[in-house]
């Protein structure tokens, strides 16, 4: 065993709460074994069904599928903000705050549980939920349709339509009449357009109409010189929105048709550039912005005066940076020859090389996907991400709070990619002032709080859908990543400005709504709501662990900001009396309710009562809850829908068992993966691709508790490989390498000066303490 320090001078350390991922990118900059061909997804033919086979491009705002037919190519497009329903919704709007006061009915409830113990969600939701109103979905934007007049019907052998998750760049190419074409698609973030390129190994073959399409029929499109302007405002809200395309051709001519499509024929190659946006802006109560055209316009002129070379490699160089920064090898071997859905079909049947190459894949997907659906400037990564074809999404292609936009988020801090945590911490702020508001009108309390989902224009009430209306716990859970985001970093300032005056708010509310439990004296939640079964009760499992977390969480970030002695001290003694919501029940399980109705036929897909084991941190492997959490596991089975999986990849790996852990990911990619390698609830839902990223991180690196625990979880099936740039919680990224399943090298760089406990078998299966300096690279052997 030797340690060693590296030559890595030109670190920079702390300064921002991005200060360490910059840090890691450069640490990270030398090639990993992650070629370009290994994160490649590829296809035979093109997309015939935008959820199953169209492959996604994105750069936060906007997002785009690409199909790659061939008479017509398609790219349906997303614009995040681009929403029916809020203020000015013609339903109405209240933000799920009671339309009529209820005094008394919350304290009546509870009085009622303290005696009968439980009561049926649809008992409950008669008397605290009510009809949603003007709550609105996501839109698709529409289509951009480029109609190709030369282009075979069919495909043949030569053609081929791929995703570079590295590049950040879809790809359509086929040989047709002894020419080569080829068409080039990428959603640029550092210039906020959707570029694409057609052209042909031979001048003159580029002939092609580019023409707008929508399933609403709220828009003009006109168009004049290179450019098609899209205008139109939502019949349910009067939002306004925007979209500008610009066409440029080199050679061949170009014209303007009057029905709002441009024309090129006989082009050497043709581009173009797509901006597009709304009126609404994230502020509270009327959520309207400046119009969209200033904006849009000044985007698009921008981008064709930059030019197609130089926004590709701007593009480049950003999705780089961001992508490139952690590289996976467990002894994939793509095989050649085999596309992408073919690889996924065979999965588990044929050679291991093949198998670990997709789970490989899956994993970078989850950070191409992150990366795709949530940079800074726009709303966070929704329920489909970005990418929504529909103008009625499943769900509405909200942001579900009870599981689904904390499970997004999941994969940010570990898997190398904070900066995307960016939206997520700036939706998080929005939603205090209506959250607010929701919590004096409903609970008569300081605090804020968020029910079970939201939409952009802070819903924080309730609806009635018995089974998923009351989640008041919401706003605590969306805290935890806030917190997590400083474990990683380390940034006080970041702390003091962004994280703790969330969590402390938070704090707050349920400061003011914890009651005595007239069984044994403890502080519980009620009533409370294990997502999204059984009854209601009081003090359920979840809510408890919840605000356990939060309370510890906010102690620990008032002693480091020495924020007001008395509240710490208040928050400490109520955490005291505060029931920890663990419990053995009597078949051994983690009880899910305080009293033991726990049904060991129940295979539900939410596993809430293990919130303390993943994303918390109150159960530490080996101890009794672990043994029972692991029992309560066992017994939901390894079922589920994709998102339901990716959560049990991760309880697994935080059980330390690797090869129940894989097994889960082995269930997700057979039976909850589309062909596009999208996670599939059903239908389409991203948050099991995210989560899945998130659970082969936690196999590999773990530092929720006071350790960073190395390798904690590596299956048997894995004994050979790599990873490259992790980040762990307290300052670090590592690299590390391993052979028949024992860690052979550890590489650490600090991005802080601080005490660091490493756990791992090169240690002879115990810890070693180092002392560590920013900026620093440490070799472990
Ligand atoms: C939660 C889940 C559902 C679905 C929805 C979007 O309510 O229970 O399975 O994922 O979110």
């Amino acid at each position: 065993m030797r340690s060693a320090i590296g030559g890595a001078a030109a670190l920079a350390a702390g300064g921002g709460p991005l200060a360490g991922a910059g840090s890691a990118a450069a640490a990270d900059a030398r090639p990993g074994p992650n070629t370009s061909d290994e994160s490649l997804l590829w296809y035979a033919a093109p997309a015939a069904d935008w959820e199953r086979e169209a492959l996604p491009i994105g750069n936060g705002a906007l997002g785009a599928m690409v199909f790659g037919t061939l008479a017509s190519e398609r790219l349906q497009f997303n614009e995040k903000t681009l929403w029916t329903g809020g203020p000015g919704s013609r339903e109405g709007y209240d933000f799920g705050n009671w339309r009529e006061g209820r005094p008394g009915a919350l304290d009546a409830l509870r009085d009622e549980l303290d005696t009968k113990g439980r009561l049926s969600p649809d008992a409950v939701a008669a008397r605290l939920g009510q009809a949603r109103r003007g709550y609105g979905a996501h839109q698709t934007f529409g289509d951009l349709h480029i109609e190709m007049p030369g282009a075979p019907a069919a495909p043949d052998g030569t053609y081929r339509r791929s995703l570079d998750l590295a590049q950040g760049l879809a790809t359509v190419s086929y040989t047709y009449e002894q020419v080569h074409h080829q068409r080039e698609f990428f959603a640029s973030c550092p210039d906020g357009v959707i570029v694409g390129k057609l052209s042909a190994d031979r001048p003159g073959q580029v002939t092609c109409t580019l023409r707008y399409g929508s399933p609403r029929a709220d828009f003009t499109a006109r168009a004049n010189g290179d450019r098609i302007t899209v205008r139109g405002e939502l019949a349910d809200n009067a939002l306004t929105f925007e979209a500008q395309l610009r066409v440029l051709n080199q050679g061949g001519k170009r014209v303007a048709n009057g029905d709002g499509s441009v024309t090129v024929t006989g082009a050497d190659h043709v581009w173009f550039v797509l901006a597009a946006g709304t009126e609404y802006a994230d502020t509270y109560p009327d959520y309207r912005g400046d119009d969209p055209h200033a904006t849009v316009t000044r985007t698009v002129d921008k981008a064709v005066t930059t030019g197609h070379g130089a926004l590709h490699t701007r593009h480049l160089g950003d999705h780089r940076a961001l992508f490139g920064r952690v590289a996976l090898n467990i002894g994939q071997a793509l095989p050649a020859d085999v596309p992408t859905d073919r690889l996924l079909k065979q999965y588990g049947t044929g050679a291991a090389a093949a198998d670990r190459a997709l789970e490989a894949l899956f994993f970078q997907y989850g950070r191409y996907l992150l990366i795709a659906s949530s940079r800074a400037g726009s709303l966070p990564a929704n329920l489909q991400g970005v990418w929504n074809n529909s103008t009625t999404p499943p769900w509405s292609a909200d942001y579900h709070t009870n599981i689904n936009l904390q499970m997004n988020y999941w994969l940010a801090e570990a898997a190398n990619l904070p900066e995307t945590t960016a939206p997520y911490d700036r939706f998080v702020e929005a939603l205090r002032a209506p959250g607010r508001r929701t919590a004096e009108e409903m609970f008569g309390s300081r605090g804020w709080v968020v029910h079970n989902e939201t939409n952009p224009f802070g819903f924080t009430g309730v609806h009635d859908w018995s089974t998923s209306f009351w989640f008041p716990e919401a706003a605590a859970w969306l805290t935890a990543q806030l917190f997590e985001h400083y474990r990683f970093g380390g940034s006080t300032d970041y702390l003091r400005t962004t994280a703790y005056p969330a969590m402390k708010e938070a704090a707050e509310f349920w400061l003011d709504n914890l009651r005595a439990d007239p069984r044994d004296g403890t502080l519980i939640v009620t009533p409370s709501y294990s997502p999204e079964h059984g009854d209601f009760t009081a003090g359920d499992a979840m809510a408890q662990q919840i605000v356990h977390d939060l309370f510890s969480n906010t102690v620990e970030a008032a002693r480091v900001l020495g924020d007001a002695p008395a509240f710490r001290a208040e928050l400490e003694k109520t955490l005291r009396a505060l029931d920890p919501g663990l419990r053995v029940g009597s078949w051994g399980q983690l009880q899910e309710w305080k009293t033991d109705l726990d049904d060991r036929a129940d295979d539900h897909r939410h596993v809430s009562h293990l919130y303390a084991l993943h994303p918390g941190r109150q159960i530490e492997p080996g101890s009794k809850w672990a043994d029972a959490a692991k029992v309560s596991l066992t017994a939901r089975g390894d079922g589920g829908t994709g998102w339901s999986k990716a959560w049990k990849i991760n309880f697994w790996a935080r059980l330390h068992d690797g090869d129940h852990a894989h097994k889960m990911l082995g269930e997700q990619l057979k039976s909850s993966t589309l062909p596009n390698l999208w996670d599939t609830h059903p239908p389409f839902q991203i948050d099991g691709n995210f989560g899945a990223t998130s659970g082969i991180v936690e196999m590999l690196l773990q530092s929720q508790h006071t350790a960073i625990e190395i390798l904690p979880a590596l299956p048997a099936t894995w004994p050979e490989g790599s990873v490259r740039g992790l980040r762990a919680r307290g300052g670090a990224t590592l690299d590390i390498d391993w052979s028949s399943g024992r860690a052979t090298r550890i590489t650490l760089t600090a991005t802080r000066t601080r005490e660091l406990t490493l756990r791992s078998d090169l240690f002879g299966g115990g810890s070693k303490v180092v002392k560590v300096r920013a900026g620093q690279r440490y070799v472990f052997e």
